[in-house]
């Protein structure tokens, strides 16, 4: 064993390495999880005790020395490479970290594409907007809750100027602008004076739907919304429509989808309905039509509004929508944009 050692001590001397790849080879053959070394702590047991402290140290001498080798090897060889510059520049580079798409852009441009199959345009507007353009052109009456400092975000100096609470401005907007026949959505950004919780949160973003022509019925509505959350959901999903109120439709309702995790037999999601609420809509209210220049008698309207996170929150089963506003890589690195 003794004669090994000297023997592997000797070698290790004489060795010289003019590339990185040739030390590599070297250290492994020496210090790799087979290597001689590790070998030879392996023999170790076999060694009479007499002769073990002498063994020890002359192992402990070579694994020393051969470290050491390596070190210096390196150093020399990472001069020259900065030298003579031999890097192999064919060689790919380190994979790039890809980011993702975020889960609400995935889910907008998903119903923008959906709406654009049927002839909808994409409208923008401020989001810093005026009462005008928020309440009164969409018949919220002086007292609406709405209206209050409590849901509703507004410019200290100035009471008339507001954050938006629904992107229905934008299409108070284009009515200013066009005349029918109108057939736009609006996605965007909205804010309200809500304490932040999984439920709710006081940005979140929106698309609303306008169209405006002769003859356009609730059952157009209600086709357009079943188109929709086939497209969106699946081909299997149902939709039903229940009555309800906003002031800028008559009449309205709140639509919902069967549950997507139970097929609408009933689980915890859905909380045993079997349905899950997905959007607001209804027929343009004719006050909305008159107070932005359209004739009531001549043209009607459909309508409908919807939460982009609650959609993304229905296809994709999340339970809290911080989530979506918390930038936590974990998170966003698990939805796949098809759009
Ligand atoms: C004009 C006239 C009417 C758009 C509509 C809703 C019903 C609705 C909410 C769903 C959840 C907003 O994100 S949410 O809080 N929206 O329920 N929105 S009808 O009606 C309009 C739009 C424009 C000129």
């Amino acid at each position: 064993m003794l004669q090994n050692i000297d023997r592997f001590l000797e070698e290790a001397r004489r060795f010289n390495a003019s590339t990185s790849e040739e030390i590599e080879q070297f250290r492994i053959k020496y210090l790799g999880k087979k290597g001689l070394l590790s070998d030879l702590f392996k023999s170790f047991k076999e060694v009479p005790v007499e002769q073990k402290k002498e063994v020890g140290q002359k192992i402990n001498q070579l694994k020393q020395f051969i470290t050491e080798k390596v070190e210096e090897l390196m150093s020399t060889i990472s001069d020259d490479v900065a030298g003579d510059n031999s890097a192999d520049l064919t060689l790919p580079g380190p994979p790039l970290q890809l980011g993702a798409r975020h889960p609400i852009s995935i889910v907008r441009n998903q119903i923008i594409e959906i709406f654009g199959r049927l002839g909808y345009t994409i409208s923008e507007g401020p989001e810093i907007e005026d009462d005008w353009h928020v309440f009164s052109a969409l018949n919220f009456p002086p007292e609406h809750p709405a209206r209050d400092m409590q849901d509703t975000f507004f410019i200290e100096k100035d009471p008339d100027i507001l954050l938006r609470t629904h992107t229905s401005s934008v299409q108070v907007r284009v009515m200013e602008k066009e005349q029918p026949p109108i057939r736009t959505i609006s996605p965007g950004r909205v804010f309200r004076n809500e304490a932040i919780s999984a439920r709710a949160h006081c940005i979140f973003h929106q698309v609303e739907g306008l169209y405006i022509d002769d003859n356009v019925s609730f059952a157009d509505l209600k086709q357009t919304l079943l188109y929709f959350a086939r497209e969106m959901f699946g081909k299997k999903v149902e939709i039903r429509l229940r009555p309800s109120y906003f002031p800028f439709t008559e009449p309205s309702a709140e639509m919902d989808i069967s549950c997507q995790i139970c097929g609408g037999k009933g689980c915890n999601v859905c909380k045993y309905t079997g349905w899950l609420e997905i959007l607001g809509c209804g027929m343009v209210d004719p006050n909305v039509l008159e107070f932005n220049h359209i004739d009531s008698k001549k043209y009607t309207g459909l309508a409908f509004g919807m939460g982009i996170e609650r959609v993304a929150m229905l296809k994709y089963q999340v339970r809290d929508l911080r989530l979506y506003f918390e930038n936590d890589i974990r998170f966003l690195k698990q939805f796949q944009a098809a759009y």
